[in-house]
């Protein structure tokens, strides 16, 4: 019992020791999980980035199938690719697509039989299709036949300022519905969008 006496302080300051030794270890580990939580929460993770597309175009340059002095014939074309935008006055329309798959382009304007391709992106200045098109579905019913000519005959012999002259039959926009724009109908009488060869 002596003996147990003499070690008694010896022996507390071992557990202290130990139990302090303990918490000192534990505490250490909590602050490395910690800081290790920590830090992957901010490492940079790998976000799927886009494929870039910038580099890559359609160009599409419309060609009316008639004769025109007027400026504005190859304006305004509605072109559908990635996204819709029209032609400007040289009939022509950009777009920055992404590599790889091809694109169906349509392309209208309110007198015109409209017409789908098949285009494929190039790098940039991008592959240009040049598309003939052609004039006379007034009613827009995806076929020139009688009833546009009924519809144009209407107003045939009007000049640009009457009641019944409408800009949609006057083709060739040379400000007078007559012969030349009936014959502009004609020339592609009975086509569908199928006629056209892509
Ligand atoms: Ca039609
Ligand atoms: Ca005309």
């Amino acid at each position: 019992m002596k003996l147990i006496k003499f070690f008694k302080p010896y022996i507390f300051v071992l557990f202290f020791t130990f139990v302090f030794s303990y918490m000192l270890i534990s505490f250490e580990t909590v602050y490395a999980d910690n800081t290790e939580t920590k830090v992957s929460t901010y490492l940079p993770t790998s976000v799927p980035q886009p494929a870039a597309h910038m580099d890559y175009g359609i160009n599409i340059i419309v060609k009316p199938d008639l004769i025109s002095s007027n400026p504005n014939i190859l304006k305004g074309f509605v072109v559908s690719c990635n996204g819709s935008s029209t032609t400007n006055e040289s009939g022509r329309c950009d777009f920055r697509v992404y590599p790889g798959s091809s694109y169906n382009v349509s392309i209208s304007k309110g007198n015109y039989l409209r017409r789908t391709i098949v285009a494929y992106p190039a790098a940039v200045p991008g592959s240009t299709y040049v598309v003939d098109i052609w004039p006379g579905d007034v009613n827009q019913d995806n076929i020139i036949n009688m009833v546009d000519l009924i519809e144009i005959s209407k107003s045939f012999d009007c000049l640009k300022g009457d009641s019944m002259y409408d800009i949609n039959y006057d083709f060739n926009m040379d400000d007078v519905i007559n012969m030349a724009d009936v014959l502009i109908v004609a020339k592609h009488f009975n086509s569908t969008p199928e006629s056209y060869i892509n």
